[in-house]
Parts: C-alpha cells; structure tokens; sequence
C-alpha cells in the first residue's frame, strides 16, 4: 500500500486516477487549487457533464466505497511553505503530479495567460521537487508530461522512451558516445512549460537522487472510468469548449449536436492518443512499479494509439453523420506530420489498451447525446490564436455567428 499526494486531483485525469489508487488500497490525499474550476468561470463555461462539488464528490465516494479520500485546498505554486508542511505530516511515500494549466490554446490566448501558465507550471513542478529534497523523505515523484514535447516529428524512427544515443565527433576526431535527453521542440507556451519540467527532473535526479517517473502521455479522450461511473456524484469532467476540449472529445460532442467537425487546416497532423480509463492505469502501473534509488528519471510514452485528425474526423462522420469543415488553422503547427511512438514500457507491464474502435460510439451516445442540452455551441469555437497575424486574419473572416 502507497500514501499518495495526487496533486490536481480535482482534474480530468486527476480525479479518476484518485479514485482508482483507493479502490485498488492505496491512501490517497487530494491537493488542488480549483484553480480549473475558477478557469471555467473566466471562460464563462461549464463541463459537459454535471460535475459535484468537491467535498460531495469525497462523500459520494466514502458512501460507495466505504473508503477514505482526504482534500486539501494548496497552491502548489504558491504556497510552498503549506505544501511542504502538508508533506512532513501527511509522508507520502509518492507523489502524482497533475497541477499544472494544461490547454495549450489556453496558453496561447494573450500575454496574461502566457505569463499565467509559465509562472503557475513552473513554480508547481519546482516547488514540488524542491519540498521532497527538504523534507528529506524518500518520496516517488510521478509527473504527467507530455507527447508533444519533442513536437510529433519523426527523423524517420520511433520516439524513444525519453533518452536517444548519439554519437559526437570530437574536435581530435574521435567519435564518443552519449545518451541526451530526446531533443525538445514545443508547439505551444503550455507545452514549453513541459519541456522546462523535464530539465527539472534531469537535474534533481543528478543532484538529490530523486526517484522521478515522468509519462509522457498523448491526448486523453474518453469521460468516466470504472470507479467514476459507480454514482453520479462521482462524474468526470468533459471539455469541448475552443480553449480545454481536446480534439477527439470535442468532435464526439460536435457530433451529437450536430456541429460540422471543427478540423484545422488539412487535418494532416498526427497525434498520440490514449482513453483515460489506461490513463488511470498506466498511473497505478507507474506508482506500483517504482525507480531503484539511483535509476536516472524514467521516462514512459503514455499512450496507445496514433491518429491523423482527419481520419478521426472521418471515423466520427461516419458515426454520426455530421459534416466536416475543413476550417483555416487558429495554431502555428505543421500541416502534415507522421508520429511513431515506442510504448513498449506500459505494454510490457501488462497495459491492454482500449481502442477507439470499441470505445467511440459508446462515448457518443452514452456521454455527448445524454448531456447535449449543457453543450453551449457558441463556445465550441476556438478563437485562440498562435501569433497577432492569424488574430488579425481571424477577425476579419470569423463568421457572426462564431464570434459571438
Ligand atoms: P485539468 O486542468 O483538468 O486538471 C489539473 C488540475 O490541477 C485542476 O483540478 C487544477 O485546479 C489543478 N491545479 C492547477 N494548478 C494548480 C496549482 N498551482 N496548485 C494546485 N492545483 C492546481 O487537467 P488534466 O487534463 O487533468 O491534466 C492533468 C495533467 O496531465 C496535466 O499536467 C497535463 O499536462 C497532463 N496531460 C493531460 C492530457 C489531456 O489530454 N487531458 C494529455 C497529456 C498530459
Ligand atoms: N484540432 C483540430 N480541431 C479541433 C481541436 C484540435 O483540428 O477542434 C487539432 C489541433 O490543431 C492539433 C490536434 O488537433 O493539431 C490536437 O489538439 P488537442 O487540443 O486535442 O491537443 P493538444 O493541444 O496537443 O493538447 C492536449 C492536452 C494537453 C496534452 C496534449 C498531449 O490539452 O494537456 O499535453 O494533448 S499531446 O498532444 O500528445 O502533446
């Protein structure tokens, strides 16, 4: 049995990923900010799905599960003499870090939320690392990262599981060999806090020896999990909106109202893709399967499958019926990309994924059609852009009726 922090526990993957660490035994206690839920207010937005308050949440969970889940209201980015407290009483043996602003459009919409992102993710992840090296416990750090740190490029082979061997010619001549981490390449500020994360890590790992474990994990889509679906109260979160719904989701909503596919450009990027029902255990696979003192960070692909928006959108049409609307990309990012990605460390821990081919209808009508009436469509739009050009270029061509 572990004692587990799951900070940004109130979250999408968070949540669940609480849940399912106290069924399966282990003592979970819950830090977050609610920082998300304020962030649906500034947005003027709400989940597809109803979510509970917190504390009922907790009590939902004590009264179907006879289990206990403590929570904690700390900013973990700013208030590190709490968090540090809550350490020495509370002595996890691990902790699972999901407190960060997640939606790369988010980061992108103006200076404020660049500069938002950047202080909140960056002062979380060294606030954290720096309370385990004072409270001088042997603590699991478990931290979500993500895919899109090395920027879905492909030299032609597979993403390693976070290290590359090259080979340097010295100024003498001589060839020598090292192992880096995998060049970095961000696509969005959101993502560039990611990258910033993994030099974190490097270093507190070379220099306090701690035990990091950083998955690097592809776009969840799914909504509820084995735990969650026991009660209503117990509900995940679902984003469609233009800022946090992430790409397969939001067209799963789309498709139940009836709006045509919203697909940037060609649709030709190619991205990583997992459910969240193997989010949550890939999560129990890492926290039960720890790093001997010593191990340099690990470092997991998280994800089981990759898709071409496009194909996706396609698949979805299908589904359902709706249109497509090939749309001018709000985003500076390729047009077209092929992904190949090594995930063999999860898969050799025993991870039988969930494949969008069983899990995609079931999504539609049993998650988007039941709560279709809380869709709001005029915040289906994404109007966050990547550079003051295609700002400019948007206000004058965004229809009325997207503005509005
Ligand atoms: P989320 O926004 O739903 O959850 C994050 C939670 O952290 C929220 O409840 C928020 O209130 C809390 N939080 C943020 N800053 C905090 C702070 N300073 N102190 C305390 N709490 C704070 O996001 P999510 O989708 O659950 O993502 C969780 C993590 O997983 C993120 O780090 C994200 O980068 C990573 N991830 C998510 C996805 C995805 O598709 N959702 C994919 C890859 C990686
Ligand atoms: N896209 C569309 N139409 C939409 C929304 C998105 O074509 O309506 C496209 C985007 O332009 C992009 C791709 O779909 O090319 C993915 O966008 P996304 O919003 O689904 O995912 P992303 O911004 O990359 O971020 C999400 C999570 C983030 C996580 C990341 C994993 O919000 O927290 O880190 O997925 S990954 O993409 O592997 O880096």
């Amino acid at each position: 049995m572990k004692k587990v922090l799951v900070l940004g526990g109130d979250g999408f993957c968070g949540w669940p990923t609480a849940l399912h660490l106290s069924e399966h035994g282990h003592e979970v206690l819950i830090v977050d900010n609610l920082s998300r839920r304020n962030i649906d207010n500034e947005l003027g937005i709400t989940s597809l799905t109803p979510i509970s308050p917190v504390e009922e949440r907790l009590t939902a969970w004590r009264e179907v599960s006879g289990r206990e889940i403590r929570f904690l209201n700390i900013d973990v980015a700013s208030e590190y003499r709490d968090f540090l407290d809550l350490v020495l009483e509370f002595e996890p043996t691990t902790i699972i870090h999901f407190a960060e602003q997640r939606a790369a459009p988010y980061s992108m919409k103006s200076a404020k939320h660049k500069i938002y992102t950047v202080n909140n993710n960056l002062n979380a992840t060294h606030n954290v690392l720096a309370a385990i090296v004072e409270s001088g416990l042997d603590i699991h750090l478990v931290h979500l990262g993500t895919m899109g740190v090395y920027g879905y490029g492909s030299a032609g082979m597979k993403i390693p599981e976070g290290y590359l061997n090259v080979r340097i010619q010295t100024d003498a001549g001589e060839t020598v060999e090292q192992e880096i981490l995998y060049p970095v390449n961000p696509g969005s500020i959101y993502h560039m806090t990611k990258t910033q994360d993994q030099l974190f890590f490097a270093y507190y790992n070379k220099n306090d020896k701690l035990r990091i474990t950083d998955l690097h994990q592809g776009i969840v889509w799914g909504t509820n999990t084995e735990e969650t679906s026991r009660d209503d109260r117990l509900m995940n979160r679902f984003d469609y909106d233009g800022d946090y719904g992430t790409v397969l989701n939001r067209f799963v909503v789309q498709a139940a109202v009836g709006f045509p596919l919203t697909v940037h450009g060609t649709g030709g990027q190619t991205r990583a893709f997992i459910h969240i029902r193997d989010t949550v255990r890939c999560i129990r696979l890492a926290v039960e399967n720890e790093p001997a003192s010593n191990e340099r960070v690990r470092i997991f692909n998280q994800m089981t499958e990759t898709h071409k928006v496009r194909d996706l959108a396609r698949l979805v049409a299908e589904l359902s019926g709706v249109e497509i609307n090939y749309m001018s990309n709000p985003r500076n990012e390729a047009a077209e990309n092929d992904l190949f990605v090594a995930n063999d460390c999860f898969l050799e821990m025993g991870l039988e994924p969930i494949l969008l081919s069983e899990g995609l209808l079931s999504e539609v009508n049993d998650v988007a059609r039941k709560y279709e009436d809380r869709c709001d469509r005029s915040k289906i739009p994404c109007v966050s852009y990547w550079t003051n050009q295609q700002r400019l270029e948007a206000d004058q061509d965004v229809p009325e009726a997207q503005i509005a």
